[in-house]
């Protein structure tokens, strides 16, 4: 119900519509339009009230429940269902938990805040209150275990093909799916999965993408090589995104993240590899990397079409690397 009195005091595009006239087109009293105004005014709604004219809204903040994410999201997939939680451990945990008592494919968990958000190999990540994207989307892919390494890079693809488009700047993606800009990191996924009678059950893709921090935002111990969306195009454009909603970012991602979903599964891996390839800033780069239990130095000559890296090594031995830590040369030394 409480979507539905939003849904009419945003057609009414900034005019009163009075209490009266809500309770009567959605057959309610005025005593509920009033209790339901209220919870809209808890989500963060700016609605004006007067006895008289009833209610008026005001600017839209920047919110990111279903009912704002979804409209005008053209997906069909990924994000029709999107659970929104003011502040949670992890989205992943959550989607883990989401996932095992059976949702379906391309469901979304967000919240503004992560108390526990965390990063690859038991590392953490840096959370802030509504400065980030904090997303995990739980997908159930149709196809084997050989091809998650490509969902993750394609993870990574959409994310930068959205920054593209919203803000007309070209991010460098460190394979697997690092996305960094000016050297520093903005964004991180993780992927997680389950695996059922040696299938894949679900798969859940964490991404975290620092939006709306001031570089003070970020620990001293990571502000060396964090930075955000804000940070940087304030600093390169002095373009203040103050005003942009995390949603005007979320919706093209979950799209092109749908785009880029629907090509794995039909197959299409060396479009997926090919675009990829053009946001890295790992190929050709003198790297260092960790293959079972060994480090090599090497020069990055190209990824596979398993989406692994491959290395040519000092020892004049080519490896490929399928995950696990890559440093590449030119970012901060070698980050
Ligand atoms: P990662 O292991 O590559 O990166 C973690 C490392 O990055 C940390 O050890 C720290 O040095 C640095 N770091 C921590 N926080 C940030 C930050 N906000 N920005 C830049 N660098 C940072 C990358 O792991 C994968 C991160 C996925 C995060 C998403 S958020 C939604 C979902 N839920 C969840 O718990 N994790 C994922």
């Amino acid at each position: 119900m409480k979507d539905r009195i939003l849904k009419k005091i945003k057609e009414s595009q900034g005019d009163y519509v009075s209490g009266q006239y809500l309770g009567r087109e959605l057959g309610i009293s005025r005593t509920a339009v009033w209790k339901h105004i209220k919870g809209l005014k808890e989500d963060g709604y700016i609605i004006e009230s007067s006895s008289k004219k009833g209610y008026r809204l005001g600017p839209i903040p920047d919110i990111i429940t279903p009912q704002e994410l979804q409209e005008g999201l053209d997906t069909r997939v990924i994000g029709r269902e999107i659970y929104y939680l003011p502040t949670v451990d992890s989205t992943n945990n959550y989607a883990k938990e989401l996932a095992r008592s059976g949702c379906g494919d391309g469901t979304v968990i967000i919240a503004d805040q992560q108390t526990q958000g965390r990063g690859r190999m038991g590392r953490s990540w840096h959370s802030a209150d509504k400065r980030g994207i904090w997303m995990s989307i739980i997908l159930r892919p149709p196809v084997g275990l050989g091809d998650i390494q490509i969902i993750t890079l394609a993870a990574s693809l959409a994310v930068a093909l959205a920054v593209d488009e919203i803000f007309d700047i070209k991010v460098g993606i460190k394979w697997p799916n690092d996305i960094v800009l000016g050297g520093k990191k903005i964004c991180g996924i993780l992927t997680e999965m389950s695996m059922e009678m040696e299938q894949v059950d679900f798969l859940v893709l964490g991404i975290g993408l620092n939006f709306k921090q001031q570089g003070s935002d970020f620990p001293k111990e990571i502000d060396d090589r964090a930075t955000s969306l804000g940070v940087y195009l304030k600093k390169t454009y002095n373009l203040d995104i103050g005003n942009i909603k995390r949603g005007q970012l979320i919706r093209p991602i979950l799209s092109r993240l749908e785009d880029v979903y629907a090509k794995v599964n039909k197959g299409a891996v060396t479009d997926i590899i090919r675009e990829w390839k053009d946001y890295s800033i790992t190929l050709g780069k003198e790297v260092y990397v960790n293959f079972r239990g060994k480090q090599y130095k090497g020069i990055a000559l190209d990824v596979d079409a398993d989406g692994r890296l491959v290395v040519e090594c000092e020892d004049g031995i080519t490896r490929k690397i399928l995950s696990g830590e890559v440093s590449v040369r030119g970012i901060l030394g070698y980050t």
